[in-house]
């Protein structure tokens, strides 16, 4: 199985180029459920160890089912799908470039919530226009166990987040520990409460934000992925969430740029404009760079073949 990585502001992504498991016909909403409930073994063979880990992002590539779309794709993790992904798309566009498949300019990718458009500004350069974005609660309260109470917005941005405004830890890297283990609590309490998306939707990431380090930056943020990893990158869909929450409250016009720091300290630049319904149309873009190039082999003599899954 052929792959390409990449990592895009820090947070890695595994294309998976071909090998992929036959996902039949249909949507590609109807191959990416297939995907999730048929072919786990599949998805953690590529992400997990030992031959990744657990913050690996996987992008099965497919051809495009629409004339307008370059290439389709689904993303995936150690445990489900992901709707769709930011980090991996800036990923993706400059691994297609890489394969020599998509020059300058700008591209439509189909994934299973929508359409979004990749501009490749330059090699390692991508700005991504993502599904529209909202918010869907605003000042939810929660009680954590150990750790009092914390308010937050639900919003989409492609996933779905729980965002609170202000992080009790200090968001640093040194700091990964205890803001993974409160986030995790966080994300137990929305579950145990009833706090969902919309049409019940788990809400699977959990995002902190904070004063940023860089005077230019307007935030810091900390986000939990589903899978229990944190993302390395200021997270693409939680920018559009992000975004979702400043324009309904009227913080931020469109057209005006919102610089994202991550926890560790890498940026995205990020704006929208409003689309057809009113909604807020995120733009987020950051660089890429490929890692490797590499064919993956499963032997079958291998215990381990199909990635380390932790038990129970
Ligand atoms: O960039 O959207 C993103 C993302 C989601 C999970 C990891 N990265």
């Amino acid at each position: 199985m052929r792959v390409i990585d990449s990592h895009t502001a820090g947070e890695p992504t595994r294309v998976v180029v071909d090998g992929g498991p036959d996902l039949g016909s249909g949507t590609l909403a109807e191959r990416a459920a297939r995907l999730e409930a048929e072919h786990l073994d599949f998805c953690t063979s590529v992400v997990l160890e030992p031959r990744g880990h657990d913050a690996i992002i996987g992008a099965l590539l497919l051809p495009p089912s629409r004339d307008d779309c370059v290439a389709s794709v689904i993303y995936f993790n150690n445990l489900q799908n992901l709707g769709m992904c930011g980090h991996a798309s800036i990923g993706l566009g400059v691994t297609l470039a890489y394969m020599g498949r998509i020059e300058p300019g700008r591209h439509r990718l189909e994934t299973p919530v929508g359409v979004v458009e990749i501009n490749l500004r330059d090699e390692n350069t991508v700005s991504v226009t993502n599904v529209e974005s909202y918010r869907h609660l605003k000042d939810v309260t929660v009680d954590v166990r150990g750790y009092g109470s914390f308010t937050g917005d639900v919003a989409w941005g492609g996933n779905w987040f729980f965002l609170v405004k202000d992080s009790p830890i200090d968001l640093t890297s040194a700091n990964i520990r205890p803001l993974t283990d409160l986030t995790l609590k966080i994300r137990e309490a929305l579950e145990e409460n009833g706090i969902t998306g919309a049409g019940s939707a788990w809400i699977d990431h959990i995002e902190l934000f904070g004063p940023p380090r860089s005077a230019s930056a307007n935030s810091r943020n900390f986000v939990l992925c589903p899978g229990g990893a944190y993302d390395r990158s200021p997270c693409g869909t939680g920018c559009s969430a992000k975004l979702a929450c400043l324009a309904e409250d009227g913080l931020l016009e469109p057209g005006r740029e919102w610089l994202q720091e991550s926890v560790i300290g890498s940026t995205y630049r990020a704006s929208y404009h409003l689309g057809e319904n009113g909604a807020v149309v995120p733009t987020i873009t950051g660089e890429a760079f490929v890692t490797s190039d590499a064919t993956l082999i499963f032997n079958p003599a291998d215990p381990y073949r199909l990635g380390i899954r932790s038990e129970g």
